[in-house]
């Protein structure tokens, strides 16, 4: 039978379950990413589960977001992460390196291989043929130990691109037309697979945006071929002997399939505040806009640098305005400075940024009080900018940098004729940021500075269990909604007592406070929640400060996993109507936990204060049912390892 590429790589690395949709498989991981949000925990995690050293094909660590050092935590993260990369065997790129996707793409990535990140935009892997998936730091510290990782299989989707794109428009209004037709949850439980006869006019980097946004859907991953496109940049990144030939058989099947004209696509905004508020740019002419932000995983790449650069030449940007410039790598920097195009950004007026996330998850670059900032990354969530009250567009390079000429929101046709980037026979390699692990068993010293905390432990799960609902959540709750965004609190990503101070911060300031003096309780929320990112901290704060479980209509994919991993009830209404009855502060109770816990049981919730009871269904395999009724994974490896 013919199979799609997802299905060929899926076979190839199956460790675990059959290919039938919805059940748990677990396949092998042949390499790991993890960075200096992500990667503290997982280092943690990883020591805590004994492995000497990973035992994946390689494993990296970034230092891309956690980079402003105002005070000593930064540092003592990096120092903790450069110590166990050369103690546990993984590769450390040091800070000035770049963004991890966009570094991945150019020195590691290999077609065919799969990839598991510690962060949700590792689908930007899907660019090279990688099946490169999003998950929390403790999935990945287990992958890293050479375990396989577990998901629920898949639909695939063939989105099946036609056409061509016309003059300006862009790989990121593509991503933007998918989530316009799929929306922030459309794509859950699925995998993008593109086909089609426009794949030959998209280079890697066009099709890295277009992969990199579709964890916004809220698809598993989203996966190109491997074709000729894919052996030019490779050979460019002096990688050839990376490359395979690799696409679905003909005549291969789908479980559903989406045709995406890419002629019909005209310049796009996501409007504040969600990446599905899609709208043209020529309806949003009448936007004024206070800042310009250019680059983050989804929109560094050397080609969009150069034809912001070939916009802004001989051009000053409109006084106004602040236009913000973060290539993804050093090596695009690199490129940047052998040419006249930084000279011609610095010239227009911008301000150069260290090549690393920086302004995209509110690190630096906060706008000011309502501003409204353009900006080519992939998210616009309330408060991701550090301003809460900042309206974000999302837009692509080419809009952004003619809009910083403006001063107000404008559709790049109406600049002229577009601009054509070639890229150079050969890149700028220079891996000397990029730090090689010990010798095995070299055992050299972890430092940890005061801002390492040591791994909190959670009991395991009661017979009984009560509490007050604490919160009551609309749809689309982000991680960031969660944990927020910002330099100040993620310096505190290796610290989960300071952390937890800012749970639900945006939302609810008194939530730390009331959930810690209560010590059990509930959340209630609407559809998808837990949106956005994979930070696991979105689950380990709240789960340290005592929450017993969270009623949603349904849940994100990377933070439903993250809730089980530390022992949290990701529970469902049967009724989602039901959600409507409860209100903040009643009592809820369920009984009989440990020995009604089977995966797919039906447990029955009495509110306390309404005298009335309703359903909830536990929808989690047979191994997440376990790590529930252990307190969470590291306990139940624990258990076993005692056993
Ligand atoms: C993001 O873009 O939201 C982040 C910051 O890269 C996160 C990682 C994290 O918050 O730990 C992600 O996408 O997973
Ligand atoms: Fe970094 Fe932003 Fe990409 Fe997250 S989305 S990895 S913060 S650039």
């Amino acid at each position: 039978m013919p199979d799609n590429l997802t299905i060929k790589i899926l076979k190839s690395h199956l460790a675990y379950g059959k290919l039938a949709v919805g059940t748990e498989i677990g396949v092998s991981i042949d390499q790991t990413l993890t960075h200096d949000a992500t990667g503290q925990m997982a280092m943690l995690q990883f020591e805590a589960l004994g492995f000497p050293a990973v035992a994946t094909k390689k494993s990296l660590i970034y230092t891309d977001h956690n980079i402003l050092q105002v005070g000593f935590e930064n540092a003592d993260d990096h120092a903790f992460l450069a110590s166990a990369a050369k103690r546990f065997g993984l590769y450390y790129s040091k800070t000035g390196n770049g963004i991890c996707h966009q570094v991945n793409i150019e020195r590691f990535g290999v077609p065919g291989q799969t990839l598991l990140g510690a962060d949700s935009h590792t689908t930007t892997g899907g660019a090279l043929a990688q099946l490169a998936i999003g998950a929390g730091g403790l999935d990945v510290a287990v992958a890293m130990g050479g375990r396989p990782f577990f998901f629920p299989m898949p639909q695939i989707v063939e989105i099946n691109l036609t056409g061509s794109l016309p003059r300006w428009s862009t790989a990121k209004d593509v991503a933007l037309e998918i989530l316009r037709v799929l929306t922030v949850s459309g794509g859950r439980g699925k995998i993008l697979e593109f086909t089609g006869e426009a794949l030959s006019s998209l280079s890697v980097t066009d099709r890295a945006t277009i992969a990199n946004m579709s964890i916004e859907t809220g698809a598993i991953t989203a996966i190109f071929p491997s074709d000729e496109n894919t052996l030019d940049f490779l050979t460019r990144q002096d990688r050839a002997q990376d490359y395979s030939e690799l696409s679905a058989d003909p005549g291969a099947t789908y479980d559903e399939r989406l045709t995406i004209d890419l002629s019909a696509i005209e310049p796009l905004a996501a409007c504040p505040h969600s990446p599905d508020k899609v709208e043209k740019v020529s309806r949003l002419k009448s936007v004024v806009v206070d800042q310009v932000a250019i680059g983050s995983c989804t929109n560094s790449s050397y080609t969009d640098m150069l034809t912001v650069a070939s916009i802004l030449k001989g051009r000053k940007i409109a006084p106004s305005v602040s236009l913000i410039i973060a290539p993804g790598s050093r090596q695009i920097l690199l490129e940047l400075s052998k040419t006249q195009a930084l000279a011609d950004m610095v010239a227009s007026g911008a301000r150069i940024m260290e090549v690393a996330c920086g302004f995209c998850n509110g690190v630096g670059q906060a706008p000011k009080t309502q501003g409204v900032s353009l900006r080519t990354s992939n998210r616009n969530f309330p408060g991701r900018s550090g301003t809460s009250s900042a309206a974000l567009y999302l837009v692509s390079p080419q809009t952004a940098a003619v809009s910083a000429l403006s001063g107000k929101l404008t559709d790049p046709r109406e600049f002229g004729d577009p601009i054509e980037i070639s890229w150079p026979e050969r890149f700028e390699i220079d891996d000397s940021l990029i730090i090689a692990p010990d010798p095995p068993n070299s055992n050299g010293p972890i430092i940890r500075g005061p801002n390492i905390a040591p791994l909190p432990r959670f009991e395991a799960i009661a017979e009984k269990v009560s509490g007050e609902i604490m919160l009551v959540l609309s749809d689309n709750v982000t991680t960031d909604d969660i944990i927020p965004a910002g330099a100040h609190i993620l310096a505190l990503r290796a610290n989960i007592p300071a952390i937890s101070r800012y749970a639900f911060h945006h939302i609810d300031p008194t939530y730390h406070e009331r959930q810690k003096a209560v010590g059990s309780g509930f959340i209630v929320a609407g559809a998808n929640y837990g949106q956005g990112s994979s930070r696991e901290h979105a689950a380990l704060a709240p789960r340290y400060l005592g929450l017993t479980g969270v009623i949603a209509k349904s849940f994100a994919r990377i933070h439903k996993a993250n809730l089980c991993n530390f022992g949290i009830l990701p529970l469902e209404f049967v009724d989602p109507g039901v959600k409507d009855e409860l209100k903040k502060g009643d009592v809820l109770a369920i009984e009989g936990l440990t020995n009604k816990l089977v995966a797919g049981s039906l447990l029955t919730v009495l509110d306390k204060t309404t005298a009335k009871t309703f359903e909830v269904k536990l929808d989690v395999s047979p191994r997440q049912m376990e790590m529930l009724l252990s307190g969470g994974l590291l306990a139940m490896e624990a258990k076993k390892k005692d056993a």
